[in-house]
């Protein structure tokens, strides 16, 4: 039987009837009161409720089973025992609260002390990422010449990914989009694999003129590697209306070149094919390293690959109900990690996903 378990019985019960004895055992309650409120993290709380709550309380049971029930000869120590008990066991806890309090006052004071002309805490605050910082600059340059942003759902149907492109079924462009679809929807599902749908979603509600840019998320089923990941940003362009021209795709084309790339870099069409534009065309930039003159990076070319374009190719207006006779546009694709690679010099696609501060912090 515990200490204080032997206050449940009465002395008589414990055999106690000297006054040695009764002085003994109220050493031992204090020895346990006081190890359980030295206990490094004792609740002073609940050491108060075990000891001084009224109905349950030790002294409590002390003052019922050997208080009272004590006999004659033992009354009187057993109440100057508990008296003197009950004194050290308010003051330890008293001292204890006012302790806890103190401290709970000066931390607020220190707190609330807080000399205002001391410099603040260095928080290191993060950058923009260079993919985002790269958006934001395309996005600016476009909406320089009236283009307006426009984003859409990476979730898309083939019609919109593919057919309303001019990608019919069984097109080989479609091969070469190793596309992801959603399995165990009642329709196909696909992760878009360029921002294209949303210039067709775009021009069925929206009649011409259209100068749209779609920036965002795209997903190709291409193995990783230092070049390519199964998704990567894109920032695709439209413009459609009455009186487009080749001159005005060549114009905004050399524009935004300039503007992204500086004024010395020169820009060159190169024939190219892609279902939903004819003529088709990718554009290339003097390499910004060599300068044109050839260098490893533009395996000795002089010129650097940055994105495709070429004007609308009208089959594509019978998707969205535009009249191809009165409507002529063009349309470029950018893919934004490539072109952000290519002019902050990271060599190698996972830099730019695996959040090494190191890398980031180049890019303030
Ligand atoms: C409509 C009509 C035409 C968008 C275009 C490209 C050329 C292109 C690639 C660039 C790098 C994809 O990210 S990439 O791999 N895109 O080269 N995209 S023309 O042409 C359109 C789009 C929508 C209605």
């Amino acid at each position: 039987m515990t200490t204080t378990d032997s206050t449940k019985q009465t002395l008589a019960q414990l055999g106690v009837n000297s006054l040695e004895e009764v002085s003994s055992r109220f050493q031992q309650l204090r020895g346990v009161f006081d190890f359980a409120i030295s206990e490094p993290n004792a609740d002073w709380k609940s050491v108060r409720d075990t000891w001084l709550s009224r109905k349950s309380g030790l002294l409590s049971l002390i003052t019922d089973n050997w208080l009272k029930p004590a006999s004659p000869e033992l009354k009187r120590a057993v109440g100057q025992e508990l008296n003197k008990l009950k004194a050290h066991v308010e003051s330890v806890l008293a001292e204890r609260e006012t302790a806890i309090e103190t401290a709970a006052e000066q931390s607020a004071a220190a707190r609330d002390k807080i000399d205002l002309s001391l410099p603040g805490i260095e928080r290191a605050i993060g950058t923009r990422h260079l993919i985002r910082q790269t958006f934001d600059e395309l996005q600016r340059i476009f909406l320089s010449i009236g283009f307006s942003v426009v984003e859409g759902p990476e979730i898309e149907t083939p019609y919109y990914n593919f057919e309303a492109l001019n990608i019919p079924e069984h097109h080989p462009a479609r091969d070469n989009m190793d596309t992801f679809y959603i399995e165990g929807t009642r329709a196909p599902y696909l992760l878009r694999t360029h921002t294209s749908p949303m210039q067709i979603r775009t021009m069925e509600k929206q009649p011409p003129p259209v100068r749209i840019i779609v920036p965002g998320k795209v997903y190709r089923r291409d193995n990783p590697d230092s070049t390519h990941g199964y998704m990567f940003h894109q920032i695709e362009g439209l413009a459609v209306d009455t009186d487009i021209t080749f001159c005005d795709f060549k114009g905004t084309v050399e524009y935004f070149v300039r503007e992204f790339l500086g004024p010395k870099v020169k820009t060159r069409l190169r024939p190219s094919f892609f279902p939903f534009t004819e003529p088709s065309a990718e554009v290339d930039a003097t390499c910004h390293v060599c300068g044109g003159t050839g260098c490893r990076v533009c395996k000795q070319s002089g010129w650097i690959e940055l994105f495709g374009a070429g004007m609308v190719n009208p089959a594509v207006y019978g998707f969205v109900n535009y009249d191809p006779e009165r409507l002529s546009g063009f349309a470029f694709g950018m893919g934004v990690d490539r072109l952000a690679m290519m002019k902050y010099g990271v060599p190698e696609v996972p830099l730019l996903f695996q959040n090494d501060v190191r890398f980031l912090r180049q890019f303030p």
